[in-house]
């Protein structure tokens, strides 16, 4: 059970939980194209296990009763993501018509069942077809990702509560061209800085486009880690102002206020696109939310051999099977500074969980649950604005490059059988909301 009770968050706030297509959806044989995730996935070396995403949860088949699990659980909203190579299979052009089927059956089928869907646009599964022209490092997915956008509001939008662009630009742009973990596996700066800007400025271009196909209530969902120093020495700090401004400040201060920080400009240099300063009015365009992923800190330190503006380093908290510290401050302290610092649009809470292999009962991740929520109340009480809370995840699914290895999931998942068990997570979530939807 959890020490909360929803009536302390107030009426109207939002209890969700969140998924991605790619990670659950399976179901690859509608006429769907392929995505950089398969690729990089069936490449040995790229995944844990050389695990894929070819069946996953098999969600395409069995969402009815993941809904239902959603719908028992008390839940208020379902966050998702539309698979872009599922609707339009070689990114631009033609559209898939089995896929624009599923997605109409799934909305209906939260609807139906009284769940509000929180959609998302890109959850990282960029179809192939894009990828061979550049992907994130060419400017013209800005045009590319605006025309998905628009499909996207034309077909569901009357129907989604609330729609974000893209899920977590960090994990698009550095993750996955600076640092290679993520497909497509780049580890190239002249790469990042290109995708690191493109990722916002498509980001601003499809916000034009939903919002001119009639969709409403659109956001961004940033995942951000609370930046602290591994000790109060001139370098360390200046580590982790540089750490903060890689992870955190180069999002929020594009998106928010048009700026980049200035340290991450110089940095990058030349790498940057040219002339990157005259789409800042498009990344900056106003939204009606954002969404915070919050997981854990980065603890940082100058580089040790001067190659890098900063390092990481493993703290000595209590870890999860990510091996990610558990901070809940961090998330009350990053709420309180995205409000007092950056905005005052509404705040929400788009994933937040922990990775840990135990059976169907996991006091771990109920207590994990139970003191981030406290978390949110005490951001709230600070005066951030924070109006919702999505868990994450509802099932175990793929973890990227660590494929079935971690389990996030608030229902456990046999991926022999497909057999979906509810967790002592989900029970204390249940327990909470149960009646008040
Ligand atoms: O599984 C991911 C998700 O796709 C994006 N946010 C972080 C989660 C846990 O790593």
């Amino acid at each position: 059970m959890f020490s909360v009770d929803r009536k302390d968050f107030g009426p109207g706030f939002t209890f969700g939980v969140a998924t991605a297509a790619y990670q659950i959806e399976g179901g690859q044989d509608d006429g769907r194209g392929a995505s950089i995730w398969d690729s990089f996935s069936s490449t040995p070396g790229n995944v844990h296990n050389g695990d894929t995403g070819a069946v996953a949860c098999n969600h395409y088949e069995l969402w009815p009763q993941d809904l239902d699990l959603i719908r028992d659980g008390g839940f208020d909203g379902y966050r998702f993501s539309f698979s872009w190579p599922r609707l339009i299979p070689e990114g631009t052009g033609a559209i898939n018509p089995a896929g624009v089927d599923f997605y109409d059956r799934l909305i209906d089928g939260m609807l139906a069942r009284g769940i509000k869907p929180y959609a998302t646009l890109y959850h990282w599964d960029l179809p192939s077809a894009l990828q061979d022209k550049g992907g994130w490092m060419n400017r013209d997915i800005a045009g590319w990702f605006a025309d998905y956008a628009a499909l996207v509001a034309q077909k569901f939008g009357d129907r989604l509560q609330a729609t974000a662009t893209i899920n977590e630009p960090w994990c698009v742009a550095f993750l996955s061209h600076y640092l290679g973990i993520h497909a497509p596996g780049y580890r190239d700066v002249r790469a990042a800085a290109r995708a690191m800007h493109h990722v916002l400025f498509a980001h601003g271009t499809a916000i034009d486009a939903l919002r001119a196909n009639g969709a409403k209530n659109l956001g961004i969902v940033l995942n951000l880690e609370k930046a602290e120093a591994a000790s109060d020495n001139p370098e360390d700090l200046a580590a982790m102002n540089m750490g903060d401004a890689v992870f955190n400040r180069w999002y929020l201060g594009g998106i928010l206020k048009g700026q980049y920080p200035e340290d991450v400009t110089t940095w990058l240099g030349d790498n940057l696109p040219r002339d990157y300063q005259r789409d800042m009015e498009v990344v900056s365009r106003p939204l009606d939310w954002l969404g915070i992923n919050y997981y854990t800190r980065g603890i940082y330190r100058a580089s040790t051999d001067g190659s890098r503006p900063f390092e990481q380093i493993k703290g000595d908290l209590e870890k999860t099977d990510m091996g990610w510290e558990i901070y809940p401050k961090g998330l009350s302290d990053l709420l309180v500074r995205v409000s007092n610092e950056y905005t005052k649009i509404p705040l929400y809470v788009t994933e937040n969980g922990m990775a840990e292999v135990e059976g169907d009962d996991d006091p771990r991740r109920v207590h994990y649950y139970d003191d981030h929520l406290k978390a949110v109340l005490s951001a709230r009480a600070q005066g951030a604005d924070v109006r919702g809370y999505f868990a994450w995840s509802l099932l175990d699914n793929y973890e990227w490059a660590e494929g079935y290895n971690k389990r996030f999931g608030i229902v456990h998942v046999d991926y022999e059988t497909q057999q979906r068990t509810p967790k002592a997570s989900y029970r204390a979530f249940q327990g909470m909301l149960h009646n008040t939807r």
